[in-house]
């Protein structure tokens, strides 16, 4: 197939999946076309059936906003015309699907017909999406896109909840290439980091207001004051100078350290002992995904899909938003008992692997094909 993907470039965890996916496809033989405004973090563009097309929108002095979603639309015409593309996956509602949504349409008047799959994550559904100045545009285009996906049940069930949405939604899980985090490839940071054996914990996010940054710092203060340990904060976001300036205000300067945006995530992972994810909101959790696949255990809040990624009391603990006491108080327990936490470990390792990519990519396969047969069928 020729697969067109359009997702944001950026560190965020749709991009993540998108990127990945295509990967997978590529590998698969699909010849697969990034449809986006930068090149992705992790798209290997050397990698053969791999093309990117960038979007370049036309700065004018007139526009005081510039038309994104008209330059992403043309941008996924020309590429089905001129790539031949036989579908397209975007992914994140906004404004994706919409910008999807009119190329369909500019496409059919020109005698093509393809298909249209949008993945919902998060975000684009519960906090942005919902929000009045987009929800006509977001529910139109989730209703009138020819498959729809989410990544969690409890995503599936806040799109219900919060749209209009007649279509239907299958859930279909991130996943992680377990390979990527296998032991013996590793060039592991835990002695560079942690040079008098303390226990490493570990955040990484995006530090937008719904990962809960000050919960991170208050449990690892917490932690610390019984558990000699350093924590890693990897990312970047609106919240890290306050997230630094508390660190500092509560002596930990020396313990926290700030990694920013690193693609060094592996090695990192590789040597931690404990995974910190207390967000307010979380359709899935890709982060902890990764760091579960890494033989993390990991202590989150129980907000959203977390818990179906998560298990309470088997690959780590769930607490409810802001519990900051209990949270700590498990990881104490755990980073204090190296039994428990080896058997956490193991248990953390082989739960990721229900979401290993062998098991999930032929999902994605599975209903593009389908996706486009009916599309056959209505001509
Ligand atoms: O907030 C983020 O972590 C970024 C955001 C995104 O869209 O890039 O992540 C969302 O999608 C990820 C991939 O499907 C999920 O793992 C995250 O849970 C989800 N974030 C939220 O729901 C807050």
């Amino acid at each position: 197939m020729q697969i067109g993907i359009v997702c944001y470039p950026t560190f965020g965890g749709s991009g993540v999946v998108a990127t990945e996916l295509g990967n997978y496809l590529a590998k698969q033989g699909h010849k697969v076309h990034f449809i986006t405004y930068s090149q992705p973090v992790r798209l290997n563009i050397l990698e053969s059936n791999i093309y990117y097309h960038e979007v370049n929108v036309h700065d004018y002095p007139l526009f005081e906003y510039q038309p994104y979603e008209l330059a992403l639309s043309s941008k996924m015409v020309d590429t089905v015309i001129y790539e031949k593309l036989d579908l397209l996956h975007v992914h994140y509602a906004i404004p994706h699907a919409y910008a999807a949504y009119m190329a369909k349409q500019i496409l059919r008047d020109r005698g093509v017909n393809i298909p249209v799959i949008t993945t919902l994550h998060g975000t684009d559904i519960t906090l942005v999406g919902k929000n009045p100045t987009y929800k006509p545009a977001v529910t139109f285009s989730i209703n009138h896109s020819d498959k729809v996906t989410s990544v969690s049940e409890s995503l599936k069930r806040d799109t219900l909840r919060f749209f209009d949405v007649k279509k239907h939604i299958e859930v279909i899980p991130n996943f992680i290439d377990p390979e990527l985090y296998a032991e013996k490839k590793l060039p592991c940071a835990k002695l560079a980091l942690c040079p008098e054996g303390q226990k490493l914990i570990t955040h990484i996010s995006n530090f937008r207001p719904v990962k809960r940054i000050p919960d991170v710092i208050e449990a690892f203060r917490l932690i610390h004051e019984k558990v000699p340990s350093k924590l890693v904060m990897i990312g970047d976001g609106p919240e890290k100078d306050q997230a630094e300036v508390q660190a500092r205000e509560a002596g930990l300067l020396r313990d926290v350290i700030f990694l920013g945006k690193t693609n060094e995530l592996i090695r990192v992972l590789c040597g931690s002992d404990l995974f910190l994810l207390p967000s307010a909101t979380e359709s899935f959790g890709l982060a902890a995904l990764e760091a579960m696949a890494a033989g993390v255990p990991v202590i989150s809040s129980n907000a959203g899909g977390l818990e179906e990624v998560n298990i309470d009391g088997v690959t780590g603990y769930t607490a409810n938003v802001g519990d900051v006491a209990t949270m700590a108080s498990r990881a104490i327990a755990l980073l204090q008992d190296d039994a428990l936490l080896e058997q956490f470990s193991k248990q953390a390792r082989k739960q990721s692997l229900q979401f290993s990519i062998a098991n999930i990519g032929p999902r994605y396969v599975a209903l593009y094909e389908e996706a486009l047969q009916e599309v056959k069928n209505m001509v």
